[in-house]
């Protein structure tokens, strides 16, 4: 039985007006129903307006893709929290492997956007995973509990319910290949007990999300593992029939 209770759109630099009204109407009408599944688009910063007004709060929450670790200030092209609240954001992708890799965001700086964002009271989904050569050399659980380990630094019990961590092996993102339900699960069993040391009993509630090339035909087996709560999904949330497919196969 899947299990999995958050899906997330993760639109990167995709996407238009017409896309983000379309998607609206179709989450809309298709998946208002689905009573135990969360569902989160994260489009560009410039969509953000226009898919808040599209969107019932209470269906689809809205995210960002990313945020300052500052609250406001000279800081050119960047987006804080407030402004972002300001639009009706309630989550942050954080750390995902291509601002790490391609913006040079390190372990710290992910831990500080963390903090920022809950801290103003939004969600933080943090994103953990080891690229190719780490895998192969049998390194995949050290990257990502250091990983992990950095980016929860310092956030307070309390906050534990502002939380996601969102596994997402940098081998399988956008490539087609995507981690066996097998491979996925043993991350994410690892993760769990992580949470739980650093959190406590809410650990074992706490969403553990899955991504990596996650499409409408292996949504469903990834999402019956037993600690996998939901996927960060690109894309294929790009296209409304396989992205409600996925939301489907969570519920
Ligand atoms: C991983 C994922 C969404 P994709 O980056 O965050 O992208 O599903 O295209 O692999």
């Amino acid at each position: 039985m899947p299990n999995a209770s958050l899906v997330i759109a993760n639109w990167k630099m995709n996407g238009n007006r017409e896309l983000t009204k379309t998607m609206s109407v179709a989450l809309r009408e298709k998946l208002s129903q689905l009573q135990k599944v969360k569902i989160v688009v994260c489009p560009p910063f410039t969509l953000i307006s226009e898919l808040a007004s599209q969107c019932y709060y209470d269906d689809i929450a809205i995210g960002a893709q990313n945020v300052s670790e500052h609250a406001s200030g000279a800081y050119t092209g960047e987006t804080s929290t407030t402004q972002l609240q300001e639009f009706g954001v309630s989550y942050v992708l954080v750390g995902h492997s291509e601002r790490r890799q391609l913006f040079a965001e390190t372990d710290d700086k992910v831990n500080e956007k963390a903090l920022a964002t809950v801290n103003a009271g939004m969600t933080a989904v943090i994103c953990v995973g080891e690229n190719k050569a780490q895998r192969d050399e049998g390194n995949t659980w050290k990257v990502v509990a250091e990983q992990a380990k950095a980016a929860l630094a310092n956030l307070p019990k309390e906050k534990a319910g502002k939380v996601v961590l969102a596994y997402e092996p940098v081998w399988a993102i956008g490539t087609g290949e995507t981690a066996s339900p097998e491979q996925a699960q043993d991350v994410h069993a690892k993760l769990r007990t992580l949470l739980v040391e650093q959190f406590g009993a809410i650990g074992e509630k706490m969403p553990l999300l899955y991504g990596g090339s996650v499409k409408a035909d292996n949504a469903a087996e990834l999402f019956a593992q037993k600690d996998i709560d939901g996927g960060l999904i690109g894309g294929a949330s790009l296209k409304e029939s396989d992205f409600v497919a996925i939301c489907q196969a969570a519920q």
